[in-house]
């Protein structure tokens, strides 16, 4: 699918998922219905994109995005849509999002809500996917979604988180977190070294 430049890809009556804190679908209603006032607990999913384990793709949200415009948040993040399992939505907004493919991994996912001045809040429980990407498959950001977009030296991130967390998205830093401490391993994994292959083989 080619991505008209600049094409809207986020809809205020896109039919988003309900869901119980063990994530079991409990129904269906709008995105703008599920991010209104306090927020209805919904499922979502956050990408992180790795050119190497200590290299991260992050993005600065558009300032047309009704929460945390021009927050920097991960690689991409967004919500399946009513009949969508999360392989799908993912691939479809890492299309619509960055003009890229990439095969991801798994990682966990955790339930956190946070309120965005008066305007609505999140409410989610969001699944954390990780994936490589090439070089040679260059991002075509989406200038409706993201502002601006680059590849960060991941201690350099944990600096400027550490001097700057204003300009973070909420569920950014708790996932970041997360990335840097206990699932650190498995983005190594995304990249085995020759070496460890072999030890690996035994
Ligand atoms: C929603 O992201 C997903 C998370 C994890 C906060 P978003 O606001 O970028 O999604 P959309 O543009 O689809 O509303
Ligand atoms: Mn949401």
């Amino acid at each position: 699918m080619q991505l008209a430049r600049g094409q809207q890809v986020s809809f205020a009556d896109e039919p988003l998922i309900l869901v119980d804190s063990d994530d079991l679908p409990r129904g269906h209603d709008s995105k703008e219905a599920v991010h209104a006032g306090e927020g209805l607990l919904h499922r979502a999913f956050s990408v992180f994109l790795f050119l190497n384990a200590d290299t991260v793709l992050l993005h600065e949200r558009s300032g047309e995005k009704p929460l945390w415009p021009g927050f920097w948040t991960n690689s991409c993040c967004s919500h399946p849509r009513r009949g969508e399992c999360n392989h799908t939505a993912t691939q479809r907004r890492l299309e619509q999002e960055l003009g890229v493919a990439a095969e991801l991994t798994y990682l966990y996912k955790f339930e956190y809500a946070a309120r965005y001045l008066d305007v609505g809040s999140e409410r989610e429980l969001c699944s954390v996917y990780i994936g490589a990407l090439a070089q040679p498959l260059a991002p075509r950001p989406n200038p409706r979604e993201i502002a601006a977009w680059g590849w960060f030296d991941c201690a350099a991130v944990d600096a400027w988180l550490a001097r700057e967390p204003e300009r973070f998205t909420p569920w950014f830093k708790l996932e970041w977190a997360a990335l840097r401490g206990p699932y650190r391993g498995m983005v190594e994994d995304l990249f085995p070294t020759p070496g460890k292959r072999l030890a690996e083989a035994g």
